[in-house]
């Protein structure tokens, strides 16, 4: 039974989980026996023989019915400059129409936006979400570019762990959105990659399975594009670049896969219009000079790339993408937040060890905080009675001078008071005397001024 059959079935099949392996066509049951009060497994292997038709042989079939009744899901990452064809190459991939509206060419920033739509072939159904770089390489400063695009692939990742980690999980109906596959779109310049372009994909390449391609292959001839092809590998190479290979270890698909790889990156022709060939209508693009077919493999690799990334191996990038870039995604934000396999004598330690082990760190964290917090009230409490100290202090002596400068000033007014009132009883006696004067005089003295 090789491996594609169960990648087509859908589903993450444990085989060891189920204590039954089929190992070269024999069964194999595997004996569980218990010891003393541990569930502690030793295996004792034994072939057995089956006296009649029991009917696990039908497993397979009940895997592809269920499969094909919970429906699959497929999520893609078209990055490429704006224009470069990533709408066009989506409908001719999935021969439909999106209808995606162009991009703006002005965007401050790079955005990434996702569209989920519900396909059908046969009575297969695939919910496929497309999500596009909107502004990819728009800016002046591109430094950032490839930020947003690991941001929304991180989020996803973080979106379907927080899921996994409650307690009441829904994940037979949760929305998987993590990135399947990124197509990077190369611009068919001829001269290898930009330097964006390798930033982009060596901050990716343990995140998603990259498969990069040359877009609007038509616009390059067919010797420069093979040196293309060559020189862009060799730089992937050189600068570390870890890109998706189509596995190889399924016998079925190992010899496609690995020829397949070869032409790694492929050059793709995307085209929304229909030319009449013979009796049967094209996917082209028509030119003065003739018309490039789109699934003609003598003009361009869009074939495929169709072949590789929806018939071969669909299913087994969305494997990768669970067991090796989700892996690592979720190891890394388990180990931050403090979980681990193993103790610092790297003896392995349970779940529910480290938990405790992790409660009783915080608890000493808290007490400590909270110790900290009480000495530290203290002595702020301390610090304020000081200065509350100091303030009464100097209002005291304040107060007293104030007090000193009232006594003073009382003292003051009280001797303008009494000097006052003796002025006022001196010119009261005056008064009187002057009054008890004779009146002649006044008037002597007012006829010798008329003089
Ligand atoms: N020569 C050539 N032109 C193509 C190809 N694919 C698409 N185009 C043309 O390129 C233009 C942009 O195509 P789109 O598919 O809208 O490109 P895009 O990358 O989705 O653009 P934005 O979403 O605006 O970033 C259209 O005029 C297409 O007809 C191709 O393979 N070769
Ligand atoms: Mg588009």
């Amino acid at each position: 039974m090789n491996r594609a059959w169960y990648y087509a079935c859908g589903c993450h099949y444990r085989l060891a989980e189920d204590s039954i392996l089929l190992i070269s066509g024999q069964l194999v049951i595997q004996e569980k026996i218990m010891a003393n009060s541990y569930f502690q497994l030793e295996s004792n292997l034994r072939n057995l023989k089956l006296s009649g038709h029991v009917g696990f042989d039908s497993l397979p079939d009940q895997l592809v019915n269920k499969s094909v009744q919970n429906g699959f899901l497929f999520n893609i990452l078209c990055i490429g400059e704006t224009g470069l064809g990533k709408s066009t190459l989506m409908d001719s991939l999935f021969n439909t129409s999106f209808e995606s509206t162009p991009s703006p060419h002005n965007l401050p920033s790079v955005k990434l936006k996702a569209h989920t739509y519900e396909l059908q072939e046969s009575n297969v159904r695939l919910k496929l979400t497309i999500v596009d770089t909107v502004g990819y390489g728009d800016q002046i400063n591109k430094e950032d570019s490839f930020k947003a695009v690991v941001d929304y692939i991180d989020a996803q990742f973080e979106a379907y762990l927080q899921e996994e980690l409650k307690i009441k999980r829904s994940l037979a109906t949760y929305h998987d959105s993590r990135t399947h596959v990124c197509l990077y779109f190369i611009c068919p310049t001829g001269h290898g990659l930009k330097s964006i372009d390798l930033v982009c994909m060596k901050k990716l390449d343990t995140k998603v399975n990259i498969i990069p391609i040359i877009a609007k292959a038509d616009t390059i001839s067919k010797t420069e594009l093979q040196k293309f092809k060559s020189k862009i590998i060799s730089e992937l190479q050189n600068n570390g670049v870890h890109i998706y290979q189509f596995p190889t270890d399924d016998e079925s698909v190992a010899e496609v896969n690995s020829s397949m790889n070869a032409h790694v990156p492929f050059a793709v022709v995307g085209s929304t219009d229909f030319v009449r060939v013979g009796n049967k209508m094209m996917r082209s693009r028509q030119y003065p000079w003739g018309t490039v077919q789109v699934e003609n493999e003598s003009h361009c690799d869009f074939v495929k790339l169709r072949e590789m990334l929806i018939r071969t191996n669909m299913e087994d990038m969305r494997e990768k993408t669970h067991c090796r870039h989700y892996e690592l995604y979720r190891k890394k934000r388990l180990e931050q937040m403090g979980f681990s396999d193993v103790d610092s004598e790297n003896k392995p330690v349970s779940f529910q060890q480290t938990c405790e082990a992790k409660r009783s760190i915080l608890l000493q964290e808290l007490q400590q905080k909270e110790d900290e917090m009480r000495q530290m009230f203290v002595v702020r409490v301390k610090e304020k009675e000081a200065q509350l100290k100091e303030v009464e202090k100097e209002l005291h002596v304040k107060f007293d001078k104030l007090k000193k400068d009232h006594t003073e000033e009382k003292k003051k007014v009280e001797e303008s008071r009494k000097k006052l009132e003796d002025d006022i009883l001196e010119l009261n006696r005056r008064k009187m005397q002057f009054a008890q004067q004779p009146q002649h005089h006044t008037l002597t003295l007012g006829k010798s001024k008329k003089k």
